[in-house]
């Protein structure tokens, strides 16, 4: 270790390096040589191959695809402070258990010292971190995902303070043991010390268990930072929208998993005149000023975005970001293309290499559902000039989302901030691929934070609640509401533009919108149909319509979720009087239809 590294951090350094015995060390600057240096390693121990464009392969073990929700802990030092929703191990026993699986585990391999920092190089709103790791692809994929290498580490080593972040695959190269092109391990350990601003990671190699600034650092670590420093850190994209008047409005908005975060994100408007650029689509970090304003980062450097149903149809901005300079995990590949389901031209290959490197016949999946593309912001054509933004961008207004065939109308805003984060609250999602799990089953996802909270839920609710004066506008969106008979009744995609619309037409005070017991609706007259098919135009009062039934019946599930979580006595009792004042509106609106 030649160069200059604080105390502090030669101390972190030097203490693992005795704990996982590597072969060497090796402090990584950043650079495109050392990338490329990565890439060459996975190649050589087969791990990777190249593909056109500068893209690679890389296939994971097909045991180590995806989060494993089941072996994430947070280790807080009381029980009470991980909460209902989250697996707790008390954190010295748990540092003792993974000191054991630890020692020794990266014998025969490089310990790569990953310096990064988690937002703009310089911003106030940045946190910095280290990463050590024994695998090279982390090494690849942090570069893209984060700002990382010697200016980091010249920041870090200036400002002191960083989150330690400790990885290995866990596959120790002993004597006579060899190599595999994806070491891995059956007992993978995903742990979060809170209370320290550490992450252990034991075992696993894959997405958002190895790579540790995303949802482990940037979320979980970073939710408890922000409870303690009054800011929020959410599972949310962040876009900025310009009218044909070259008004902007950016917004915030959080959907779970499946419902096309990173689709919105980049989204091509199919309203002529209008822009939507993007700043984020995964992570949004936001802090309010003394103006009562929200301003917001998107920690993130890169893309880790799910490549199945990537298409140029539903997503043309994502595909040309993704056309070169990418990694690509767990798809498919034929002639030196990535190939996976939901690919306009999937039907031309015709000696396709399915993820499981076997020749596709028919039979098999092309890609893994949960494969991924890992890309440079950089490199796509949409990233707002804000990007970079030392002081981020004033949010105008919060989305949030779910995916609901049924009941959730197209779109409505809130009547307050309040109501807005109990709405938020009340959000639910599909299972999908991305977590190890039940894919199909709906599940409630508060503020698509389940699995991303690192503290008690309650206390994350009161947290929202205490925000609330300094919230902007908040909307509901359903892009996917399904009709009688099974079909969808909104075209989605670029045709969202519509609905971003509607809701600057809100931010600008031009619409009035219609009262219903939930929330402002749009009037039909309000909501530009422009050039969209008559199937959609002529379904719009349905999409508009709120069913006060189903909706109490929706609240009554919620009352009944909140109520079979032990909370600890964390909930806030505020979240009961919203869902009887949603209730009693609901029930109003029944008794007396003409008074709304
Ligand atoms: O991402 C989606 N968005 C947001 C886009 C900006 N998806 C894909 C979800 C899986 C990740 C959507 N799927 C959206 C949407 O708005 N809407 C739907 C549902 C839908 C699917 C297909 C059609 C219409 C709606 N139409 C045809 O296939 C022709
Ligand atoms: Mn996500």
């Amino acid at each position: 270790m030649e160069q200059f590294l604080n105390p502090e951090i030669k101390s972190f350094i030097l203490s693992y390096q005795e704990l996982f015995s590597p072969n060497s060390v090796c402090i990584c600057n950043g650079s495109d040589e050392e990338y490329d240096r990565m890439i060459q390693l996975m190649i050589e121990s087969g791990t990777a191959e190249r593909l056109a464009n500068n893209n690679i392969l890389v296939r994971s073990d097909p045991q180590d695809v995806a989060r494993v929700e089941d072996r994430t802990f947070i280790c807080s030092v009381k029980e009470e402070d991980a909460g209902p929703t989250n697996n707790w191990v008390e954190p010295s026993e748990m540092k003792d258990k993974l000191n054991g699986l630890m020692s020794g585990a990266m014998m025969g391999r490089v310990m790569y010292v990953i310096p990064f920092c988690m937002g703009p190089l310089g911003s106030d709103y940045s946190y910095y971190g280290i990463q050590l790791t024994d695998s090279p692809y982390v090494v690849a994929n942090m570069k893209k995902m984060t700002r990382m290498g010697q200016k980091a580490l010249d920041l870090m080593n200036e400002y002191g303070n960083f989150v330690r972040c400790v990885h290995t695959v866990a596959y120790p190269l002993s004597e006579g043991v060899k190599d595999v092109p994806w070491p891995c391990r059956e007992d993978k350990y995903i742990a979060h010390f809170p209370e320290t601003r550490e992450i252990l990671s034991f075992g696993s190699g894959y997405g958002g268990n190895a790579l540790l600034g995303k949802k482990c650092f940037a979320l979980r670590i970073a939710s408890c930072i922000a409870k303690d420093e009054g800011w929020l850190a959410e599972h949310m994209l962040i876009i900025k929208i310009t009218d044909p008047n070259e008004v902007t409005r950016t917004v915030a908005a959080a959907f779970p998993s499946a419902c096309g975060k990173t689709n919105l994100a980049m989204m091509q408007p199919s309203l002529a005149g209008w822009k939507v650029e993007v700043i984020g689509d995964d992570i949004a970090w936001m802090k309010s000023n003394d103006k009562g304003e929200l301003y917001a980062i998107n920690p993130e450097a890169g893309f880790f975005g799910v490549a199945p149903g990537t298409s140029k149809k539903t997503n043309p901005n994502a595909m040309n970001t993704i056309r070169q300079n990418t990694i690509f995990t767990n798809t498919g590949s034929e002639d030196g293309k990535p190939i996976w389901e939901g690919i306009d031209s999937f039907a031309h290959f015709k000696n396709i290499i399915t993820w499981k490197k076997v020749l596709h016949d028919g039979s098999d999946k092309v890609a893994h559902p949960n494969a991924r593309f890992t890309v440079s912001a950089n490199e796509c054509p949409v990233l707002s000039n804000d990007f970079n933004n030392l002081k981020g961008v004033k949010i105008d207004a919060i989305l949030v989302g779910g995916r609901r065939d049924e009941i959730i109308p197209l779109v409505f805003q809130t009547f307050d901030a309040q109501e807005g984060v109990l709405i938020g609250a009340s959000l639910t999602s599909e299972m999908t691929a991305a977590a190890k799990g039940t894919v199909g089953k709906v599940r409630r996802d508060p503020f698509a934070m389940l699995p991303f909270c690192g503290y008690n839920m309650g206390d994350y609710f009161k947290h929202w609640l205490a925000m609330s004066e300094r919230l902007p506008a908040i909307f509901h969106v359903n892009w996917f509401r399904k009709d009688k008979d099974g079909n969808f009744m909104w075209p989605g995609f670029g045709e969202n533009i519509r609905v971003l619309e509607w809701i600057f037409g809100r931010l600008k005070g031009e619409y009035e919108g219609k009262k219903t017991p939930i929330g402002t609706v749009p009037k039909v007259e309000e909501f530009n149909v422009k050039g969209l098919d008559e199937k959609y135009s002529k379904q719009l009062s349905e999409l508009f319509k709120v069913d006060t039934d189903a909706y109490m019946e929706f609240f009554e599930e919620l009352e009944s979720y909140f109520q079979s979580l032990d909370f600890k006595g964390r909930f806030p009792s505020e979240f009961n009087d919203l869902i009887n004042q949603f209730k009693n509106r609901l029930a109003n609106a029944n008794s007396s239809p003409k008074s709304l």
